[in-house]
């Protein structure tokens, strides 16, 4: 199936992966570079030499492209944004923020730039600074998400650009992406089918989550902090969300109470009190896979039915 992205990307399918803060780590990004998708390894909150070690292994795991998706709102945005120049990345996504002041030095260094946005509004002015591609990212995502709809958002953001619009958010098997691409999408992120594969190297804990949830087990916590955050609905996301609703938590207790908790749940599969970030497609991910029969699966499937 060849795209705008596709194209752009040096792919062989228009399948990238979701840029998981904590989760998205060489393995798993080499993996689904590996299988003809674009890889990425998220920036997230980590250290730089961390980031450093992780994207210098990914390329001796893989000599297909792959990606670094920057959380703008990490204190290390900055360095983040020269090191992947500095490395030779070829594409960076962008999560949390507007990119706009990394993006000329981004063009001028041959980087890929595919800002994640949850508005026309922004997707709009992303194509003005120089973005290469959008990723329309629905609200059906796992993590920090904005209100709108992949139905809706997508086919808005393909109408407003000329270039071309990743779609994400509730993407998990080829009836996912032929739907996307009806809507006019020239690609998929994909990020909670990805959290239950073998090359994930989440805690144990967190995919059976994953495996065992089912279509109402996921919930947005954190909208009154202004950062709305979906996770699978653990004991402790449940607490947080009551807190949230009856006002037994200030927004300040809440964000103390998460302070950390990403890294719980992905390192120490902590139930009590770590934040498992997923998707709302996680009811219909039921088993644990290589990547590569995972993007080989939705390919065959998407294929057959865009026919
Ligand atoms: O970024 C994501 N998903 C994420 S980031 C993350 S880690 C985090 N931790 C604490 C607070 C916030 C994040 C976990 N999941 N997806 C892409 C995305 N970007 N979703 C929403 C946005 C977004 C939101 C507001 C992008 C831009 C924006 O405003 C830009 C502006 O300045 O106008």
């Amino acid at each position: 199936m060849k795209t705008r992205i596709t194209e752009l990307l040096g792919c062989q399918y228009p399948i990238i992966q979701g840029g998981m803060a904590w989760v998205a780590e060489h393995t798993l990004a080499s993996a689904v570079s590996n299988a003809g998708g674009v890889g990425l390894i998220a920036g997230g909150n980590a250290p730089i030499d961390f980031l450093r070690d992780q994207i210098r292994r990914c390329k001796e795991e893989t000599d297909k492209p792959f990606g670094v998706n920057i959380m703008l709102m990490s204190p290390n945005a900055d360095d983040l944004a020269q090191l992947v120049i500095d490395e030779g990345v070829k594409v960076v996504t962008t999560g949390a923020g507007n990119p706009g002041k990394f993006i000329p030095a981004w063009k001028e260094a041959g980087v890929k730039v595919i800002p994640v946005v949850p508005s026309v509004a922004l997707a709009m002015r992303m194509e003005r600074a120089g973005a290469d591609a959008v990723v329309a990212e629905g609200t059906e995502s796992g993590g920090h998400i904005g209100e709108n709809t992949t139905m809706c958002l997508v086919p808005q953001v393909v109408d407003a650009l000329e270039i071309p619009v990743i779609a994400a958010g509730g993407i998990a098997d080829g009836r996912g992406m032929a739907a996307a691409f009806m809507l006019g999408a020239e690609g998929v992120q994909i990020g909670t089918r990805f959290l239950a594969s073998e090359e994930c190297q989440i805690h144990p804990t967190f995919k059976e989550l994953v495996i065992k949830a089912k279509d109402t087990d996921s919930v947005v916590t954190g909208r009154y902090t202004g950062h709305p955050c979906r996770n699978v609905k653990t004991k402790f996301a449940k607490k947080l969300a009551e807190g949230e609703k009856n006002g037994t938590l200030t927004p300040d207790e809440f964000e103390n109470l998460t302070v950390g908790a990403l890294r719980r749940a992905v390192v120490d599969g902590d139930l009590e009190s770590g934040s498992f970030l997923c998707g709302a497609i996680a009811g219909m991910v039921n088993e644990v896979k290589p990547c590569a029969d995972i993007i080989s699966e939705i390919m065959s499937g998407a294929e057959r039915l865009l026919k």
